[in-house]
This record gives C-alpha cells, sequence and structure tokens, in this order.
C-alpha cells in the first residue's frame, strides 16, 4: 500500500500542474474499472469518477468514486460535469458489434444520440474527450491486410457505423470549435474481464472456459485473423494519448495495435500451457462480421507522431491471460 501511495504521489506532483477530473462513462463495461484503477494511480483516487447505469458491488465503491450517470440524459450529464468540475470525459458506453446487430434501435440510441450529448457537453465545457473506435470502423471494401490510418471504412454493422460517426464528428467539432477530441481505434481488447457482445469475445471466452472444463466450441473458423491488443498495453495507449501536447497531433484518430492472430494460432500459443485442449468450431453470424474486418492493423501514425509502442505480444499476453483468468476462476 506504501508503494502505491509513493507512486500516485510522484505521479501526480510530476505532471507540475493540478491532475485532471477525469469523468468515466460506461465504466462497468469491459474497460471502464481496470481504466479507472490505471488512472486514479496516475492521477489520484479522487479525481477519476467511475459512472454507469448500473448498481456496482462493493469492491467497486470501494476502490473510488462511483455515481449513476445515464448518456441519454443531457441535463444529468450536465449537473455532473459541472458539480464534480470535469476537466476530461472518457466516453466508454457503446453496444458492441455483434449484440449492436441484435438491438438496432438500442444501439442507435447509446451509440448516436448518446455521443451527440457528450460531444456537445465536451464543448460547452471546454473538456478534453477520448471516444475508443475500433477495427469495427472499417468493411469489406477497406483494404485489410494492412489497414491504413486513412482509407475507405464504410462499415456493416450499426456498431461500426456509429463509431464512423463518432470519429467524423469529433474531427469536425475540432476543426470547427478546436475541440479537444482524442479517439483510438482499438483492436480486440483482451482482458480476463468478460466483454460481452464483441465479434473478438472468443479471445476472452476461449482462456474462461479451457481453465474451467478443457474445451471450445469457438464461434469464428480456425484462420480468422483479427487485430488484437493485452488490456494493458490498451490503457497505456489511452493513457499516454491523452497526454501528448496538441501540437505534437497530425490527427485525431489513430490505429493503435499490438498483434494479429487467428484461433488457430492462439490454441497453439495456449498448448504451451495445458496438457490438453478440445476445441471445435462453428461459425456464427459473427463470422460475417469478422471477414469485413482488418485482418492487420496499420499503427505506424501513432508509432510516429507520438511514440506509441506495445509491450506485449502473443506469448505474454497466453501467459498473462491464463494467470488472470485462474485467479478469477479459481
Ligand atoms: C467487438 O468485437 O465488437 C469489439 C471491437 C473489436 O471493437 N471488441
Amino acid at each position: 500500500a506504501t508503494l502505491k501511495y509513493n507512486i500516485r504521489y510522484y505521479s501526480v506532483k510530476s505532471l507540475n500542474k493540478s491532475p485532471p477530473k477525469i469523468l468515466i462513462t460506461g465504466g462497468l463495461g469491459q474497460l471502464g474499472v481496470e481504466c479507472a484503477k490505471y488512472l486514479r494511480n496516475k492521477y489520484g483516487r479522487e479525481n477519476v469518477i467511475l459512472s454507469d447505469i448500473i448498481k456496482p458491488s462493493k469492491e467497486i465503491i470501494n476502490d473510488g468514486p462511483y455515481i449513476f450517470v445515464d448518456i441519454l440524459d443531457f441535463k444529468g450529464l450536465q449537473k455532473v460535469v459541472v458539480n464534480h468540475r470535469v476537466d476530461w470525459l472518457i466516453h466508454f458506453s457503446a453496444l458492441l458489434s455483434a449484440i449492436g446487430e441484435q438491438n438496432v434501435p438500442l444501439a442507435v440510441r447509446v451509440n448516436i444520440e448518446g455521443m451527440h450529448n457528450v460531444i456537445e457537453l465536451a464543448k460547452q465545457y471546454k473538456l478534453r474527450i477520448f471516444v475508443p473506435s475500433t477495427i469495427g470502423a472499417f468493411g469489406p471494401d477497406s483494404p485489410r491486410n494492412p489497414t491504413p490510418n486513412v482509407t475507405i471504412q464504410r462499415p456493416r454493422t450499426i456498431y461500426g457505423v456509429s463509431k464512423v460517426h463518432a470519429e467524423l464528428l469529433g474531427e469536425y467539432y475540432y476543426h470547427k470549435f478546436g475541440l479537444d477530441f482524442r479517439c483510438l481505434r482499438f483492436p480486440g481488447i483482451i482482458s480476463s474481464d468478460p466483454p460481452g457482445g464483441g465479434t473478438t469475445d472468443y479471445a476472452i471466452a476461449i482462456f474462461h472456459e479451457i481453465i474451467r472444463k478443457g474445451q471450445y466450441k469457438c464461434y469464428l473458423n480456425p484462420q480468422t485473423r483479427l487485430p488484437m491488443m493485452h488490456l494493458k498495453d490498451a490503457l497505456r495507449a489511452l493513457s499516454e494519448y491523452l497526454e501528448v501536447p496538441n501540437e505534437q497531433l497530425l490527427r485525431r484518430c489513430y490505429n493503435v495495435t499490438a498483434m494479429s492472430f487467428t484461433p488457430e494460432e492462439l490454441v497453439q500459443a495456449m498448448s504451451k500451457h495445458v496438457q490438453e485442449i478440445k476445441i471445435s468450431y462453428q461459425p456464427d453470424s459473427r463470422q460475417e462480421i469478422a471477414d469485413t474486418w482488418p485482418q492487420v492493423f496499420d499503427d505506424s501514425e501513432a508509432r510516429r507522431d507520438w511514440n506509441w509502442r506495445p509491450e506485449i505480444d502473443l506469448d505474454n499476453l497466453v501467459k498473462l491471460m491464463f494467470d488472470e483468468v485462474r485467479e478469477k476462476v479459481e
């Protein structure tokens, strides 16, 4: 505990200015809780407020500030920004690719109307706003190997369409109003917490199922190559990118990635850690989504402009996931 305190103390001090007050929306999704932990270590516990419409566990409450925020309620959101003197908004609320296809009207409300609310508030109160985008913002007309930062997008899921909308709206607000909009296009993020509703989820579910039952039925075919990244790299990317001075950024949306693999290659890497893996393949509608997405993501612009470097490769990711998921399951 002492060590943690020291790290926190020096990192806040080294900023040489008071730390930002950060609000995270959609905080109980795949990224929120760990993101809050990461940023609280850097900026102080009370400076990072997690929010969602879900009732939190006791652990989440004990970790730091948590409040109810419905991104579809503009006034409510406005009140939070004012009362908590928010400086930075990290907007995670979204329905992911597979679940979005099952409820398009809800995805439109959450992903598009929600974005309208947060961006308008960010403009009014001059907030720095971070919105994640995704490999899902590309489609069948995009070059897939590699997929450059600027190219044809035209996604075929409502999730992808809403993310292109968010990217373009953010860039527009930046040029028109000087809004400090920042966006990273993430690949599939691999964490021990289950994501829920994505196309890349198999690469998480497989660890839970193999540890629990020794077998897994994969909904993508064995050769489906997709870009991926461990959560630790994703949070570091987000945090480093939020700190880059505006003058250094040549664009507002950057591709970031760490690796690309297929289910077959993942199983191969996992088999070094367990005696037996029984895997079967039964592609479903998520296969059609994956077939339109990038296979290899070109993040050279992020590397060039703000020195982005991933640290976790496939072997390390597998090692980390076995440790993290075992800790949760056993
Ligand atoms: C999904 O599969 O929908 C997400 C993503 C890649 O954006 N994990």
